[in-house]
């Protein structure tokens, strides 16, 4: 079954590559169920930053969109941690990101998109600088929990110039503010998209990548190979 989103945005994406990833790749195998090759057709290749406040989902939802198996830096966290990383409403969570999350989706026979997991937390962040040279676009994923948390990821995104999406992430106890109260919170521009996901669902996940990718493409962001 392919998305009505998927549907829409087949004019770049091609339906069938794609539906044939999904039904090969296992993001719970060990062992990816494809080749890790990149195929020989791919004339384009695309940096994406995913990213966001520390615990937002940003691992989880790289892990849930690559197609090989992520390249993660989780250390778990530590006594050292505790007052510094606020785990509220985050029970289970018992590892960090250190460096950084490294993933790959073929989007189509032509269209290769590598993302790139930003760390969460401040003192991380000298990384930053490094891990977002280049890249074309950005999803920021926010806990609506906890809006005020991604102020500084925004922040940053603005001074870089790096145009950017909000994937609102969906924890069981979140409030669901209409979308323009939560355009007015986090301070966006208009012309910033508003998208929903559950980071831990595969097809949500990639829902929420081809709206962000037609997004791109719909503001000359993203020239798609031919
Ligand atoms: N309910 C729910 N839980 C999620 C979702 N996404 C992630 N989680 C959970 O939230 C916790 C944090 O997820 P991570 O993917 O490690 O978050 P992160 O942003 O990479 O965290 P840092 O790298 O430490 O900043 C994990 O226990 C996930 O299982 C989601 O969409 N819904
Ligand atoms: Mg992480």
């Amino acid at each position: 079954m392919v998305s009505a989103n998927f549907a829409e945005a087949a004019r770049f994406a091609d339906a069938d590559f794609a539906e044939a990833n999904f039904a090969t790749a296992d993001p719970a195998a060990a062992v990816p169920t494809r080749p890790e090759y990149l195929p020989s057709t791919v004339q384009g290749a695309v940096k994406i930053l995913i990213t966001g406040p520390f615990g937002v989902g940003k691992t989880t939802l790289v892990g849930s969109l690559s197609e090989i198996a992520p390249l993660r830096t989780e250390e778990t966290m530590t006594a050292a941690g505790a007052g510094v990383d606020d785990l509220t409403g985050r029970p289970d969570k018992t590892t960090t990101t250190v460096a950084l999350d490294f993933g790959r989706i073929t989007l189509n026979p032509r269209l290769a998109l590598y993302l790139f997991g930003t760390p969460g937390q401040q003192r991380f962040w000298p990384l930053w600088d490094d891990l977002s040279r280049g890249a074309l676009g950005a999803i920021a994923l926010v806990d609506a929990r906890r809006i005020e948390e991604s102020f500084d990821v925004l922040g940053r995104l603005e001074e870089q110039r790096i145009p950017f999406a909000i994937a609102v992430n969906s924890f069981p106890d979140s409030p669901s503010y209409p979308e323009e109260e939560l355009r007015v919170a986090l301070d966006l521009l208009p012309e910033v998209p508003i998208l929903r996901c559950d980071a831990r669902d595969r097809r949500a996940a990639y829902d929420l990548l081809i709206d962000f990718v037609s997004h791109l493409h719909s503001t000359s962001v993203l020239e798609l190979p031919q």
